[in-house]
């Protein structure tokens, strides 16, 4: 039977094709981050307008392409102007207080922002989409760190999870509520379950690139040690440009629904150091250092994703491998540091 969320969903998919000589238009939250920087070049490249929600004290994004709106995820009565103001066709939700450790130390922030964040956009959407008549499709950016201590491995969109962290939690409740509105209001609302995923943008304080930068600081001689916590953890590490393809597809579906997206291999922190220190021609053991003020109070020792589901149905594929990610990273750092070097910081 026809529900009358299915009815509005029809009417207002007709609607679209009618205006299908104007571009798509997209907002991205977070979009000053690591995805928010690839999906930009990505549906740039697709021919989308595309509208970028950044924090006030993050830095303009240096893409001109990029139309910016300053705000962020604790102000609902914002999102709802935005949102009337930009008529986005896809909204991809970014935005997060997304350092694991910190979360420890910032748990309610982190629960306002990454859990009630969400929240506040998908009400902000469906209050939007009831006003004007128009049909938004939702992009929710949850995270392999809701399997946490993994039940099962690898970890599929049936895995239960078990958080670790105050993120998890909050990433959790985010994806339930994405599920929630999909299943309550008929709105098309997805959640791509993301595992770790690396690039040259990534930012400095995630284990990958603080290895890879310190590696090419050491390198080229303008650091001597670096410090890092438990180095036993194991992360499904794909790459970035890789998975803002993945958000794309899942909103370019007949039908919402949620995906785990990863490579299926998993690597520890040593044998991502392993593979960055010896494409340098140097040995880790020789520089790194572990402290205990990097151990988390509860860590997530491995994941493996089963991203079956989102090859079978997007045909969607990784393209990058471990080894070409490390080496990718190595080689952009190696550079940084000779310009470092260059500018003598
Ligand atoms: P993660 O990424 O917590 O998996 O979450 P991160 O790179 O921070 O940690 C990965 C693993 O490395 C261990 N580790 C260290 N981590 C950091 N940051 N700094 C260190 O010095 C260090 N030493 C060891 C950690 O304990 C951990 O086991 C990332 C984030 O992008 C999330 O937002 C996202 O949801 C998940 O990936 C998927």
């Amino acid at each position: 039977m026809t529900s009358p969320q299915n009815v509005y969903h029809t009417i207002n998919r007709t609607r679209q094709k009618g205006r299908s000589y104007v571009s798509q238009i997209a907002l991205i939250t977070g979009a000053s981050g690591q995805d928010g920087w690839y999906l930009t070049d990505w549906l740039i490249g697709q021919g989308y307008e595309v509208h970028g929600l950044i924090p006030c004290r993050a830095p303009g994004s240096g893409d001109a392409r990029l139309r910016l709106h300053y705000g962020d995820l604790s102000d609902g009565s914002n999102l709802i102007q935005l949102l009337d103001e930009i008529q986005p066709d896809e909204v991809y939700n970014l935005a997060a207080q997304s350092y694991v450790g910190l979360s420890f130390e910032l748990p309610v922030y982190t629960g306002d922002v990454t859990g009630l964040g969400a929240l506040r956009l998908l009400e902000a959407v469906r209050l939007h989409m009831k006003r004007t008549g128009r049909f938004v499709k939702f992009y929710q950016a949850s995270s392999s760190e809701m399997f946490g201590k993994v039940e099962e491995s690898p970890q599929n969109e049936r895995t239960p999870f078990h958080p670790r962290s105050p993120y998890a939690c909050a990433k959790i409740y985010a994806h339930l509520q994405t599920m929630n509105y999909r299943e309550a209001y008929g709105m098309f609302a997805c959640s791509g379950i993301l595992f770790n995923h690396e690039s040259p943008r990534r930012g400095e304080n995630f284990v990958t690139r603080k290895i890879t930068r310190a590696a090419g600081r050491i390198k080229v001689g303008l650091q001597e040690r670096l410090s890092l916590g438990n180095l036993d953890a194991s992360r499904d590490w794909g790459f970035a440009g890789d998975y803002v393809r993945a958000m794309w597809l899942m909103l370019q579906h007949d039908k919402p629904d949620d995906y785990v997206i990863g490579t299926g291999e998993t690597h520890s922190i040593r044998e991502f150091l392993d593979e960055v220190f010896s494409y340098l021609e140097l040995d880790w053991h020789d520089y790194v250092d572990v402290d205990p003020k990097y151990f988390r109070p509860a860590e997530v020792d491995i994941v493996c994703a089963d991203a079956s589901k989102a090859k079978r149905v997007l045909k969607w594929e990784p393209t990058i491998s471990f080894r070409e990610l490390a080496r990718m990273m190595a080689d952009h750092d190696l550079e940084l540091a000779q310009r470092d070097l260059r500018l003598g910081k």
